[in-house]
């Protein structure tokens, strides 16, 4: 049976658990949510998960939501993506910065900037959230300097998680060649077997809104 992950391509929280479920080789599908006509804000979404947000992911009688934790139930039935057992939790610090530092700022700001009607941007909100960013990026690439992933001499869940939202297109203050170490990693997970960009891997894309 086929896993179905409820996603949208415009949405890099989903497309980390997306990416996750290619890359573990795992057979999954996705199911759109409509997430700009409000889909995530009815009851129906909300009794599969009362967070109101996407990523939610049913396989059988397991229903999961939120990318990490979908992430890590993905690399545990797969065996994939989950480097050496010494390095579970540095693993799971990453995924945890990810959260915190990378994903729920980058989703917000690129939202902001782009998603939302002119009218609502407020520039100095976006102006403090591309500074947080910024010292969250200075962190990541840092961290990557000489090495090819963020944990042991593999991909992991965590370096899916940290990319979640460096291949979208969308402006939001994060430019590959500003941070050279980033770079040359997004170019390892491009090159990884499976790779696939968000608007490739999910339904829905910005021009579908045109
Ligand atoms: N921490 C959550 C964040 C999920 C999230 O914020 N999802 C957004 C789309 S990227 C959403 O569905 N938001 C709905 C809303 O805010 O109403 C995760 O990692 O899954």
């Amino acid at each position: 049976m086929s896993i179905i992950l409820h996603c949208f391509g415009e949405s890099g929280n989903s497309y980390k658990a997306a990416l996750t479920l290619e890359l573990s080789n795992l057979t999954w599908k996705p199911e759109k949510v409509d997430f700009f006509k409000g889909a995530t804000r009815t009851s129906g979404f909300k009794s599969l998960n009362l967070m109101g947000e996407a990523p939610v992911m049913v396989d059988g009688e397991v229903i999961l939501t939120q990318s990490g934790a979908i992430q890590q139930y993905a690399s545990d039935k797969s065996g994939k993506l989950s480097g050496l057992t010494k390095d579970k939790y540095e693993i799971l610090r990453w995924m945890f910065f990810d959260n915190h530092k990378m994903s729920s700022q980058a989703g917000n700001t690129r939202f902001m900037m782009n998603f939302l009607p002119e009218k609502h941007r407020n520039k100095e909100v976006i102006h403090f959230m591309q500074g947080r960013l910024s010292a969250a990026y200075d962190i990541l690439n840092n961290a990557l300097e000489d090495k090819d992933w963020l944990v042991g001499t593999s991909i992991t869940i965590a370096d899916v998680a940290n990319c979640g939202y460096l291949f979208y297109p969308e402006p939001f203050g994060f430019e590959r060649k500003k941070w050279v170490n980033i770079d040359r990693w997004l170019s390892n997970i491009e090159q990884t077997p499976g790779w696939k960009h968000p608007y490739d891997l999910m339904p829905g894309n910005p021009s579908d809104r045109l």
